[in-house]
């Protein structure tokens, strides 16, 4: 074993590491950042060093300052966690090169599945199942009409070879889209990481998200446990996580086959660690999409539905361990579900809401677990990831699991922050998701999340009863919900009470807006970089017309009209630093 961890993250992740090293006996080493002196990994952990500013640059990313703690503590391998250096085959190398264990995959294996070209072409050989496309990169609009024509057809996805997670990924329903997803994604992918290569998918119209857990060893051993369904996403962003897929349980022998799939698509690059084989599952058949060659946010529906500690098995593992378990060790019982509790408003559509926690209490009792990063007094930056914890629980069913889950939302208190506890109860409530469906509809619906602007975090004072203030009746999909708002609070109650429900909306691919406002001010509710505007003094706009395109974190959030009218003024230009609260437009009435 290890005489000594360091740990290249922060936050949930890095305490469930410290965690799992105290566990195993060994000590561990934090790093942090300016922001995070206080943070609880910092205080968990046998030993803590400062890397620098709250840049991630200049602290988490910061190799050179990170060799120079290990060098200091003596350190024999890094955990990194996921997201920082989780997936830098570059990273690894080094570590290699030092005689320093990187607790996961060689840089090779990293590398290998970093391009999604590359990896495909690799799983294809290895005769694992791909989406049908191109496993070369695709260079030109030209050509990518020839292909489509030849082989793929409409509708097509186009992704960025460097991506993964959805970043760079458009969709062209037909010919005259094509040329705009082409461009589009070759842009992210110059952006987000220097890489402008695409290549070409079939879209699948109505797929599960669908992901296989796996640990490997050093020896060659590669096992499987189980899988988890994570098709409950707003553009890209996961945001609650289940084990096991419902749709995998229906279809007797699935499990099985996409387990092999996992298996085989790990030995293909000798993986050793734990990883996740990511995939899409349509009428019955399952198809790669990438490998996320790390421990995953969601790792821990898998944990409470096999009983296996993943963190402390890929640890074991890193150290030259072979598995502690075989295949026929692997039982899943129960259900287990994962809400993400991100700093988000989701009433204004997920708009970014970083600010220090008050009040703060997190749930217990039967079967539940809350891995969280942030304690009372806490303050939320708009520096790092708005996930602020999770929340997890087990339970015998998938629909016992869900009112174990929404009793735990209720009892947790995270006070004068907004977070997206009400949005999870008021979905948890659907009959969508009763149903197991992805609830895209529902996500994508301004109108169903506006409601959740009535569920404040504020609750009536225990044993006094809610005092229903209003009560009225919305109508969102041909579907009608009771709304009741409770004095300055509210239950977040929304239940359908008739069924007819049109199509989900599966083309709406567009953003809609995330904005502050005030009467006819409009202004950014976050910090960032003007990317684009899009509307010109003197235009005619209605309540949620894109007016321009703020980038933050290297992500696009459009902002949209908050009312209708004409636009009187327009302060913001391309390239324009602006702070929470500055004024991006004035809207008037139009008379
Ligand atoms: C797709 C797809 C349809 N066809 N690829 C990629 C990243 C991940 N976030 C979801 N991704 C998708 N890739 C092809 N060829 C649809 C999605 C997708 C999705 C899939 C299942 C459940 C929910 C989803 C939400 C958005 C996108």
């Amino acid at each position: 074993m290890f005489s000594k961890i360091l740990i290249a993250n922060r936050g949930e992740i890095a305490l469930r590491i410290v965690r799992a090293c105290e566990e195993l006996g060994v000590p561990s080493v934090a790093v942090y950042s300016e922001l995070d002196r206080d943070a609880p990994h910092v205080r968990r952990a046998d030993e803590a060093y400062l890397l620098g500013p709250g840049p991630a640059s200049e602290s988490y990313l910061n190799v050179e300052k990170l060799l120079e703690v290990i060098e200091r503590t003596g350190a024999d391998a890094v955990h990194p966690g996921y997201g920082f250096l989780a997936e830098n085959a570059a990273f690894a190398a080094t570590l290699e090169q030092h005689g320093i264990t990187f607790i996961g995959p060689s840089s090779s294996a990293i590398d290998a599945m970093g391009s999604k070209t590359k990896a495909r072409e690799l799983m294809a050989a290895a005769g694992v199942p791909i989406v049908p496309g191109t496993t070369e990169p695709v260079d030109s609009v030209e050509d990518a009409r020839r292909i489509i024509a030849e082989s793929i057809g409409f509708p097509v996805a186009v992704k960025a070879a460097g991506g993964g997670g959805g970043k760079g990924f458009r969709v062209a329903l037909t010919q005259d889209e094509l040329q705009d997803a082409f461009e589009g994604a070759a842009r992210e992918g110059e952006k987000f990481f220097a890489d402008a290569t695409v290549y070409l998918e079939r879209y699948l119209p109505d797929p599960r998200h669908v992901e296989v857990q796996i640990l490997a060893d050093k020896h060659g051993s590669v096992i499987y446990l189980g899988e988890r369904d994570c098709s409950l996403q707003r553009r890209h962003q996961k945001l609650i996580e289940e084990a096991p897929a419902p749709a995998v349980e229906a279809i007797p022998g699935l499990r099985k086959k996409i387990g092999k799939i996992g298996t085989d698509a790990a030995a293909a690059v000798n993986y050793s660690g734990a990883g996740t084989i990511e995939g899409l599952l349509q009428d019955g058949e399952y198809f790669f999409l990438e490998m996320n060659t790390r421990v995953q946010v969601e790792h821990c529906v898998t944990e409470m539905v096999t009983g296996i500690d993943i963190v402390k098995e890929g640890i074991r593992v890193a150290a030259g361990e072979p598995l502690a378990y075989t295949q026929d060790d692997i039982v899943l019982r129960g259900h287990a579900i994962e809400c993400r509790i991100n700093a988000e408003d989701a009433s204004k559509n997920f708009a970014p809401a970083p600010g220090k926690i008050g009040n703060y209490r997190e749930p217990s009792g039967p079967g539940v677990r809350v891995d969280s990063g942030v304690g009372p007094g806490a303050e939320v930056s708009p520096m790092y990831d708005p996930m602020v914890a999770k929340l997890i629980v087990w339970d015998a069913d998938r629909e016992q699991a869900t009112r174990r889950m929404i009793r735990a939302l209720r009892e947790y208190e995270i006070g004068d922050l907004k977070t997206l506890l009400p949005f999870h109860e008021a979905i948890l409530q659907t009959p969508q998701w009763a149903n197991a469906e992805t609830c895209r509809d529902l996500i994508e619906d301004r109108a169903w999340l506006k409601q959740l602007a009535f569920a404040k975090a504020e609750k009536p004072a225990d044993g006094e009863a809610p005092k229903v203030e209003q009560q009225y009746t919305v109508e969102v999909s041909g579907k009608r919900f009771e709304v009741k708002v409770i004095g300055a609070a509210a239950t977040t109650g929304l239940q359908a009470t008739s069924a007819p429900r049109a199509a989900p909306k599966r083309s709406e691919r567009k953003a809609s807006s995330s904005n502050g406002a005030s009467g006819d001010t409009l202004t950014t509710p976050l910090q960032g970089t003007v990317f684009k505007v899009v509307v010109e003094l003197g235009a005619t706009v209605e309540e949620g017309t894109l007016i321009c395109v703020i980038e933050a974190m290297k992500m696009e959030n459009e902002i949209t009209a908050h009312k209708s009218g004409i636009v009187t003024e327009l302060p913001v230009t391309v390239g324009a630093s602006v702070s929470v609260g500055d004024t991006l437009a004035v809207i008037t009435a139009a008379s």
